[in-house]
């Protein structure tokens, strides 16, 4: 399960709304004949990958299958993985956690259950959930995950007073951004208020890193802004007419957005943290002092993990996802 695991990650950034998910093979005894992973939503799932790469076939009608999520019962993108494991006739499944999915929860255990597959539920489970934060929310507390970021002065501003246009004080560096553009691509959706967008006409596309550019989502009740005219990707771009960060994110996850980024301004960061609705917190505190300006957000925890990126500060609040303490 720990290799099923390993595997999984080499998924991460392209397997969105899909889980990260990995399978192995094993004869009794221990070898292994069998690896796979997920690898992009709409492409084969991890068992279908393992069973792919088996040499002798013959030698699966001894072999036990271990996955870090329950083998899927349902016709989704691709047909189901419990058929696919009856089919090719392995007679014990050993699997990290369960699907939380309406479409399988259980399911696709039951369906080898039915057939007398022995099958063990729940190895290394904490593990095989924390693979999958995002995946997990969405479909446990069946709303969107939420990451809040925000860049900060040493002294504790986002920005300095300024009218629309004006340049934006800058506390991100070349590697900083690098690993905000990292953190974007590993989003569904990013959400920033319409004062965001009028003062600073953001792209909000991940140009610094090689990963999938999120939806761009701007809150806009009072229909403020003007989508001809703004940077952002129009085609994709959604906007909300709605007020609380409750309402958006049932929106959202209407629109089948599984995570998102908050980016900003202060006051929908706030928000967002006075409803209690985020997941995760990642605030950049740069040396550069501005003595006056729009205060940070105040999020009043202690910070689960800190690192230095250059000049500036890292700090983690929250459920910190295992793929963002990578630097
Ligand atoms: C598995 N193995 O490797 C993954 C699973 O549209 P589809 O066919 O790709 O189905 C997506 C759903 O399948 C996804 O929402 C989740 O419930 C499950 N993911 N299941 O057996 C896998 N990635
Ligand atoms: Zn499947």
């Amino acid at each position: 399960m720990r290799r099923a695991i390993q595997l999984a990650r080499h998924g991460l950034g392209t397997t969105s709304p899909n889980p990260m998910v990995g399978a192995v093979i094993a004869l009794p005894d221990g070898r292994i004949i069998g690896e796979g992973w997920h690898r992009r939503c709409g492409e084969g799932h991890a068992e279908v990958n393992a069973v792919a790469s088996v040499a002798d076939r013959d030698m699966l009608r001894e072999a036990t299958i271990y996955v870090t999520l329950e083998p899927c019962s349902h016709y989704g993108r691709t047909p189901p993985c419990s058929k696919l494991i009856i089919d090719c006739g392995i007679p014990r499944v050993v699997v990290g956690t369960l699907d939380p999915a309406p479409w399988v929860a259980g399911r696709g255990v039951a369906m080898l259950r039915e057939v007398g597959r022995k099958v063990t539920v729940g190895i290394l489970e904490e593990e095989c959930r924390a693979l999958n934060p995002v995946f997990m929310t969405a479909h446990s507390l069946g709303r969107p995950w939420v990451t809040l970021k925000w860049a900060q002065s040493a002294d504790g501003f986002i920005d300095r007073e300024r009218c629309p246009g004006g340049a934006p004080a800058r506390f991100s560096t070349a590697l900083s951004t690098m690993l905000v553009h990292r953190l974007r691509s590993l989003h569904d959706a990013i959400l920033v208020g319409s004062g965001t967008v009028i003062a600073d006409n953001p792209s909000l596309t991940t140009r610094a890193w090689p990963g999938r550019d999120a939806t761009p989502v701007v809150a806009d009740r009072r229909g403020r802004i003007n989508p001809v005219s703004t940077c952002l990707d129009t085609d994709r771009l959604i906007t909300l007419g709605v007020s609380t960060p409750a309402d958006m994110l049932a929106i959202l996850r209407e629109k089948g957005i599984t995570s998102v980024l908050v980016e900003g301004g202060a006051a929908i960061l706030q928000s967002f943290i006075d409803a209690g609705l985020y997941d995760f917190v990642r605030v950049e505190t740069s040396p550069v002092r501005l003595n006056t300006g729009v205060p940070a957000p105040a999020i009043g925890l202690v910070p689960a993990d800190s690192f230095e990126v250059g000049t500036n500060r890292i700090d983690l609040y929250g459920r910190v996802p295992w793929w963002a303490s990578i630097r």
